[in-house]
């Protein structure tokens, strides 16, 4: 079976994005290889945050997947600072990655321009380096990201084997799987169309929770920007001259699970087209939020999961870190 691994940080509030791009396909991994899936909390620290809101999203989170579909008893799933590994095999990596190399990574580039780069934490810089270490960590095979990721897999990519190169087979390189065009690989804001949907965006209107109620999701999708074309062929997909109405049209093939053609050649007219999306999310997100409030109901389960979670990782974790640790010639303690 496939090595799966793959993360998510518990910052923010989770969107339809996170749901399409990435953790509805984790659930369908689930039977099909031996998957790994991680809270990224020490991630979350590379952006300004109160303690008290980073603990209560990390149970969140976790709380959430389970909700999502993830099952306990065919996955690992697990809160990355409970597994001191990861943050131990990310020094060896900051020591293979170039200063240039990070610098060319655009989620710092994006993230850092709000407060400028002078103020911007070192993590910030680093985060592509300890996201390398969760991966390789557990001789991963895939993983299950949105498009958004893609600079950051090459990179675990080129750093596994470079360490290969210089310190002899160590690491498996992993593959980046990232969902078609179309199905889900960069859902966009429904305020602004040609951003993808984010925890941190500065239109709530435009991202859609997976706790959102349905009034507020008939709302925030009845105000979703379109376009001021109109006639029989106004509703068809391009997502490059009609962004907004593209998304719309991604968002109800997916969450009807037909193809977006079908779906497209429905309608004429915009208000229908939202109408039925807006019904289709609310029962996307209902099943969900009702087993939300199940786990949520029993926080100690949610807890043991985690620490069963934790101890399995620990186990394969300690064992790559070993061979990564005298690899490059640490003397290990008598
Ligand atoms: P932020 O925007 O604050 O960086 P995020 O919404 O991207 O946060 P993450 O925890 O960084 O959330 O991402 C979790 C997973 O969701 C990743 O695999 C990421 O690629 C995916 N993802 C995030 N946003 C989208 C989106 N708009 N469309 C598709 N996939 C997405
Ligand atoms: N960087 C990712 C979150 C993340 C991750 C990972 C994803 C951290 N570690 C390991 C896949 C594998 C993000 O910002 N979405």
């Amino acid at each position: 079976m496939p090595r799966v691994f793959s993360g998510i940080q518990p910052t923010g509030e989770p969107h339809l994005g996170n749901l399409l791009g990435a953790v509805r396909y984790w659930v369908e991994d689930q039977r099909l290889g031996d998957c790994f899936y991680c809270v990224v909390d020490l991630h979350a620290l590379t952006i300004p945050g109160e303690a008290a809101d980073l603990r209560k999203a990390t149970t969140t989170m976790a709380t959430l997947l389970l909700a999502a579909g993830l099952d306990p008893d065919a996955c690992t799933l697990f809160v990355q600072s409970h597994v001191p590994a990861h943050t131990q095999l990310s020094w060896l990596l900051e020591c293979t990655v170039s200063f240039g190399e990070l610098r060319r990574m655009t989620q710092f580039k994006d993230k850092s321009s709000k407060g400028g780069e002078e103020a911007a934490r070192a993590g910030l810089f680093t985060y592509p380096v300890l996201m390398a270490a969760d991966i390789l960590l557990y001789d991963t095979d895939r993983v299950p990201v949105g498009d958004d990721q893609r600079q950051h897999l090459e990179l675990t990519r080129d750093l596994a084997s470079r360490f290969n190169t210089r310190y002899g087979q160590t690491f498996v390189v992993p593959e980046a799987s990232i969902p078609p065009a179309g199905r889900g690989a960069r859902i966009m804001d429904l305020q602004e169309p040609l951003k993808k949907m984010s925890k941190s965006s500065e239109s709530p209107q435009g991202t859609i929770g997976l706790f959102d109620d349905p009034a507020t999701v008939e709302r925030k999708v009845k105000r979703a920007v379109t376009d001021t074309d109109s006639g029989p062929d106004a509703v068809r997909y391009d997502p490059l001259t009609k962004p907004g109405v593209a998304n719309l049209l991604e968002l109800l093939a997916i969450a009807e699970g037909t193809g977006i053609e079908e779906v497209a050649g429905r309608y004429t007219q915009y208000g229908p087209l939202k109408a039925d999306l807006a019904a289709a999310v609310v029962s996307l997100l209902e099943p969900i939020q009702a087993s939300y409030r199940a786990w949520a109901s029993d926080p100690s389960a949610v807890a043991e999961v985690l620490a069963a979670g934790a101890k399995h990782a620990d186990g394969i974790a300690r064992a790559t870190l070993a061979r990564a640790y005298d690899a490059v010639g640490l003397v290990a303690p008598a």
